[in-house]
């Protein structure tokens, strides 16, 4: 808060315009805040609904849950939107929320320092501006740098090679032969697509997926003028997946008999859809069911028994100038490589470089890894708060849900802040106490039985939350002031 006192409005910085930043945003301005400055490294919002353009980018959580509980937009064009609608849907919300004004596009933030002496923090960009803000919020997201694998010879291939969040959409995948590492989220939903066109698709597969079919359906007028005259009918649609959803989580967290249900259907989804028996048991995961994100695909496995595919299970051993060799000396010809190898998760916040009290560096702090009160707050860093920060991701459910709560937190603590007209941090002993008890929780649960990017390079659970949503929206329903100290 201004360090000269008084309740004057604090002027709050948010990094990111995803669904995150603008959430956030929305919440301040209803609440009346409106020295906003919104720092947006594209040229338009969206975050990673802006980036991944990949063939076949969709949401595969249905866009009635899928989307603010404040913008519910009875004009979906399907159940499951595609990336093209969803960003629509951003950009809409960023104009009749009236975000846009305060956006500086094409402007990355690559440090903030916190100043002791006025209380405030400096914000750099890395075209060279410093900008003083009394409140810095970080919507970044946790899916916004790809990954890229290190591969030996990776550098050496003379084809195109490009990663699933930066498709080259120049490069005509026409009758050209082409490889895929990977098979998460984006791959099975790009594969099935490019799959038609390509002359032989070779998919390198390091674990296969649990698969359940997508149940879309495209929403007809009918469906729109139904939303739009009954608008209770978009509630009881959103209502229901918010159940299915937290049933799934259930599973996966509570019970292995629910647990065993899913892996059931799973089965039964991949027996229908792949005959060849061999193929199947390529196919068939052999870690625990929800350990990775379960993928919902009515076209993924049905491409795969095409005759212009090879699953390749043998690890990859090096990439040629003109290919893919794998462990057991076989070497694959191929055009093009498209990397959907998925994305850097547990580097929270990188590659900024944040200064908290007493010069305190998160990097540094987060070594072993990142960690944050509700996923929200960190001791030393006052007046920061983290939008879909460390352990708020779910296995299932709606991050938009997630991050509505995180907004209406954020807001309460900076009301709370600007009424005591100090900045506020979250006290080291709460902050570990609730990062114990997370652990505790995780450190058995189901996403501790195999490797994902739900986990950090040493094994920790730092992306994910250990409860269901309800859970996450009780616990982050008050601002509790208690947990907090004033610098
Ligand atoms: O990435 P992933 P993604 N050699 O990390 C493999 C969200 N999302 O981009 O499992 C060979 O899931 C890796 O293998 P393994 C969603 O939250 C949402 O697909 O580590 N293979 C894996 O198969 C999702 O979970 C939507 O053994 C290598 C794949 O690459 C998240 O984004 C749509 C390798 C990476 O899968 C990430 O999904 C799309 C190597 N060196 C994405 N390195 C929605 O619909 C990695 N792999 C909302």
């Amino acid at each position: 808060m201004p360090a000269s006192g008084g309740v004057d409005e604090p002027k709050i910085a948010i990094i990111g315009t995803g669904f995150g930043g603008l959430a956030a945003a929305i919440e301040l301005k209803n609440a009346g805040y409106e020295d906003l400055v919104i720092f947006e490294r594209g040229d338009e919002v969206g975050g990673v609904w802006r980036e991944n353009t990949y063939p076949g980018a969709a949401c595969d959580v249905p866009s009635p849950f899928y989307s603010f509980s404040f913008g519910r937009n009875p004009k979906w064009p399907r159940r499951y939107s595609a990336q093209p609608d969803i960003l629509d849907y951003l950009r809409r919300a960023a104009d009749t929320y009236g975000v846009r004004p305060h956006v500086r596009f094409e402007t990355e933030v690559k440090a903030a320092d916190f100043d002791e002496t006025t209380g405030r923090w400096s914000v750099h960009t890395t075209n060279g501006d410093i900008t003083e803000v009394d409140v810095l919020i970080s919507a970044v997201g946790q899916l916004s740098r790809p990954a890229f694998p290190n591969i030996k010879g990776c550098n050496s291939f003379t084809g195109p090679m490009f990663h699933s969040a930066e498709w080259d959409h120049d490069v005509d995948l026409a009758g050209k032969r082409v490889a895929v590492i990977g098979t998460g989220a984006s791959a099975i939903q790009f594969v099935p697509e490019i799959q038609p066109q390509v002359a032989e698709l070779t998919l390198f597969q390091r674990t296969p997926p649990y698969v359940l079919p997508r149940m879309d359906t495209e929403f007809s007028k009918v469906h729109h003028k139904i939303f739009t005259r009954v608008p209770a009918t978009q509630l009881i649609e959103r209502g229901g997946w918010w159940g299915v959803t937290e049933a799934l989580g259930s599973a996966f967290l509570y019970s292995k008999a629910l647990s065993a249900t899913v892996k059931r259907l799973c089965r039964a989804h991949l027996r229908h859809q792949v005959k060849d028996k061999t193929l199947r048991a390529k196919l068939w995961p052999d870690y625990p069911v929800g350990c990775k994100r379960i993928l919902f695909s009515s076209n993924y496995l049905p491409s795969l028994t095409e005759p212009n595919v090879e699953v390749v299970t043998d690890g990859i051993a090096e990439i040629t100038p003109t290919g893919i060799k794998t462990a057991d000396g076989a070497t694959r010809e191929v055009d093009v490589i498209i990397l959907g190898t998925g994305f850097t998760a547990s580097d929270f916040l990188a590659p900024m470089g944040i200064t908290g009290l007493g010069g305190r560096d998160l990097r540094e702090q987060w070594s072993d890894s990142a960690r944050a009160y509700l996923g929200v707050s960190v001791p030393d860093f006052p007046n920061l708060f983290l939008m879909y920060g460390p352990n708020t991701n779910l296995g299932s459910g709606s991050i938009v849900f997630m991050l509505e709560c995180q907004a209406r937190y954020i807001r309460q603590a900076i009301t709370h802040a600007q009424q005591k007209q100090r900045p506020i941090m979250v006290r080291e002993s709460v902050a570990e106490e609730f990062d114990a008890g997370l652990q505790e929780r995780l450190v058995d649960g189901v996403w501790s039985q195999c490797s994902s990017w739900y986990r950090n390079s040493s094994g920790r659970v730092s992306t994910n939350w250990p409860g269901l949503q309800t859970e996450y929206r009780k616990r982050t329903a008050s601002f509790d002031e208690t947990a907090y100290e004033y610098v």
